[in-house]
């Protein structure tokens, strides 16, 4: 592995060459039970899915983004406008994926539609030197360790039930939603039932700095973090809030660049970071990130946006680079969907951890039918 390392030219350094197809698949997936969050519930899966084909070669990249600007202001739709009318037409063969991400940046914002063509470009050169992703990306491969995200529940009872079927499963750590008028009685239950497990807590940006006394309840509970417990776009609050608090702050919505996660350290405004591969522009923003973290001595983990198969297996690879020394947000595919549309499906093994899958770029295949039973919609680009 290390010699592959050595031999190995940076990701930046790979001419892009010819692609002969492209095209936007959308799917729509049913979850197995609607996901609760502070900020919206939803009940299905909505993913924009961007193929790639050279020489017999199908390589994909799932947008994180949903049909909704509820988590995030990026939707499907402004992904897609973006990738097909400002990203792609930047796609020349003689470029560097470098060169390419450079041309992206005149682009502003809009991550996750630049994540999508960079995502799928890597798998595509995975694909065609026949290695793993996780091995392009310069690092070995390792057990990866696992994480559940529950949403909100109806009551206390049915939380406590799914915490429990969560840690008989053998995740390595549980989060739970929060949000006013859900926190304090629902964490001290979730804590007094299992004094002992890995628990953090995920605003999704529910709170302001007059709720401070509130969050300073939730310290009585030793969670590992609460994430996000202000605005989305928040940086300074959160600094003035962490030092008001014992428990580590986690920052997720309002992280889009290296740039913010540096600001985010410089001023204390959190502890550790959550680093989702797509709100960041990429994967390799999210190594650069993970990097400047590890040298911080901050640790970060990955997050999930309940994505497909594909989605989920760039993050199982992403969590092989240095500084992901956390449990990310990543699940069996079976507490997401009755049926996915890629084989394998992640699952967990004897001691919580998740195998990388096996095969060339993102190692998971797509299931034809299954992908021609969710999808809702296509479009031939080239
Ligand atoms: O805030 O981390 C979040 C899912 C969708 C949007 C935002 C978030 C989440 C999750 C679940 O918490 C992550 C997952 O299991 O993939
Ligand atoms: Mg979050």
């Amino acid at each position: 592995m290390s010699k592959q390392k050595e031999t190995l030219d940076p990701p930046e350094n790979e001419v892009l060459g010819p692609v002969e197809h492209i095209d936007f698949v959308v799917v729509r997936l049913p979850f197995v039970a609607p996901f609760g969050t502070s900020v919206a519930t939803w009940s299905c899966k909505e993913a924009l899915l961007l193929r790639l084909e050279d020489k017999g070669i199908v390589a994909w990249g799932e947008c994180v983004a949903d049909p909704d600007p509820f988590y995030a202001s990026e939707t499907t739709a402004t992904a897609r406008h973006i990738i097909k009318d400002f990203l792609l037409p930047e796609l020349k063969p003689e470029l560097t994926l470098g060169e390419l991400m450079r041309r992206f940046r005149r682009v502003r914002g809009h991550e996750m539609a630049k994540a999508t063509v960079e995502n799928a470009l890597l798998d595509l050169f995975a694909k065609r030197r026949d290695l793993p992703l996780h091995a392009l990306l310069g690092f070995p491969a390792k057990p990866i360790m696992s994480g559940i995200s529950i949403g909100f529940q109806e009551n206390i009872p049915a939380l406590l039930a799914k915490v429990e079927e969560a840690v008989s499963c053998g995740y390595h750590r549980v989060k739970m939603k929060i949000g006013k008028g859900r926190d304090v009685e629902w964490v001290q239950a979730v804590r007094e039932r299992f004094p002992e497990i890995a628990l953090m807590a995920d605003a999704n940006g529910d709170y302001a700095m007059e709720d401070a006394a509130r969050l300073r309840r939730l310290d009585g509970f030793k969670l590992t973090m609460i994430e996000q417990p202000l605005s989305y776009h928040d940086i300074y609050q959160h600094s003035l809030l962490q030092v008001q608090l014992a428990t580590p702050l986690c920052l997720d919505e309002s992280i889009h660049s290296l740039d913010d996660a540096a600001a985010a350290l410089a001023l204390n405004a959190c502890r550790i970071i959550n680093i989702k591969q797509g709100r960041v522009g990429g994967l390799l923003e999210a190594v650069r990130i993970a990097d400047f973290c590890a040298g911080e001595g901050v640790p970060v983990w990955s997050g999930g946006m309940d994505e497909t198969g594909i989605g989920r297996a760039v993050n199982i690879h992403l969590q092989t680079a240095a500084g992901f020394v956390l449990p990310g947000d990543t699940s069996e595919t079976r507490r997401y969907f009755h049926e996915d549309i890629v084989e394998p499906a992640v699952v967990l093994g004897p001691k919580g951890f998740i195998a990388i899958p096996a095969g060339a770029g993102i190692g998971v295949t797509i299931v034809p039918e299954r992908l021609d039973r969710y999808t809702i919609q296509r479009e031939h680009l080239r």
